[in-house]
């Protein structure tokens, strides 16, 4: 009899619910059960688990389950939680206060089955068991990756970019995932003035100052597969509008001769530009008006083509970011005489 009592204080003492299968275990359960007053006021056995919601935590790696269920008893001390991972026995993970009708079980395991039921109890033993209700967990998550992102400058009243970037994500197509953009400086740079653009991995970042405001900016693109996320930051700097140095340019004409160039023939321009302080920002060719060439970068070089009798005025216009110049040079094509043809000889007699 020592030995039933014993038994019964271990068990309202730990405070675990007795089951039926501690009731099962002990060899004089009639005796357990014999305290009519006490199990008259056993917690009422009617449960169920309304929903079993399984939802992937934001933050923790791990996956987590919610389960919800229906309170119906008014004397429990407490639920008791037990779980079976992917089909083993049941076993006793938590116990939850009076009156809770959710609990969060966390830090499961990716893609795994895992089943809960519930019970009631108080001092004077535990409630039969809900239903018992399963889910899978969501698979693992990684974080999108996106790349590095140099820092950018640009001028007053001047955009950066298009800045080009690459986003990918091991388990979400490229195209569904989800860019923002945001700014350290709303002043300088308002949020509403960074355009993403682009589809799929390949994206362009343009970031337009606000007008005539200079300063830095610290951009940051936020990448998120709806789960994790992950972000590249980098300044821009806007820098003043550079006053452009005066220039003093003298244009040449070097491999042209001018003058007279019979029809098709063609001859090689190469204009050399010096005293340029500032930078060139483009050399244009003109012949009679139209323009023909438009040369980028040295050497700045254009073939003409005596390709129409006439005269020809043939302008070169170099513009920096201080002015324009241009200096002016002349061809005239003609054609040769055309071939004497028909020529016959005639022998006359000799006289003496
Ligand atoms: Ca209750
Ligand atoms: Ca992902």
């Amino acid at each position: 009899m020592f030995i039933i009592l014993q038994y019964i204080r271990d068990l309202c003492k730990r405070r675990k619910p007795i089951t039926s299968s501690d009731l099962l275990l002990f060899p004089h359960q009639t005796h357990v059960r014999g305290t009519a007053k006490s199990f008259s006021r056993r917690p009422k056995t009617r449960f169920a688990i309304l929903a079993l919601v399984a939802a992937l935590s934001t933050v923790a790696p791990a996956a987590q389950l919610t389960l919800s269920w229906s309170d119906l008893s008014d004397n429990e001390d407490g639920f008791s939680i037990e779980r079976s991972d992917n089909g083993s026995p049941f076993t006793q993970i938590d116990t939850v206060a009076a009156n809770t009708t959710t609990y969060t079980d966390a830090n499961l395991a990716p893609s795994a089955v895992y089943s809960y039921r519930l019970n009631a109890y108080n001092q004077f033993g535990a409630s039969g068991y809900t239903n018992t209700a399963s889910a899978t967990t969501a698979p693992l998550n990684t974080p999108p990756v996106i790349s590095a992102i140099s820092d950018q400058s640009t001028f007053e009243n001047v955009n950066a970019g298009p800045i080009s970037f690459t986003i990918s994500d091991a388990e979400s197509p490229a195209q569904s995932l989800i860019i923002t953009a945001t700014s350290s400086n709303q002043t300088l740079v308002p949020n509403g003035n960074i355009v993403i653009s682009g589809s799929g991995s390949s994206r362009t970042a343009t970031i337009a100052p606000s007008a005539s405001l200079t300063g830095n900016a610290t951009i940051t693109i936020t990448l998120s597969d709806g789960i994790d996320s992950a972000s590249e930051s980098f300044l821009t700097t806007v820098d003043p509008t550079p006053i452009p140095e005066s220039d003093t340019i003298q244009l040449s004409i070097e491999e042209f001769a001018g003058g007279l160039y019979p029809l098709g023939q063609s001859d090689a321009f190469k204009a050399v530009v010096t005293g340029a302080q500032s930078t060139i920002q483009r050399v244009e060719f003109f012949d009679n008006g139209e323009l023909v060439n438009t040369a980028l970068n040295a050497p700045y070089d254009f073939t003409f083509i005596a390709s129409a009798s006439g005269n020809h005025a043939l302008k070169i216009v170099v513009t920096t970011d201080s002015g324009v110049y241009e200096n002016s040079f002349s061809a005239i094509v003609g054609t040769p005489p055309d071939n004497p043809d028909t020529l016959t000889v005639a022998s006359s007699p000799s006289t003496e």
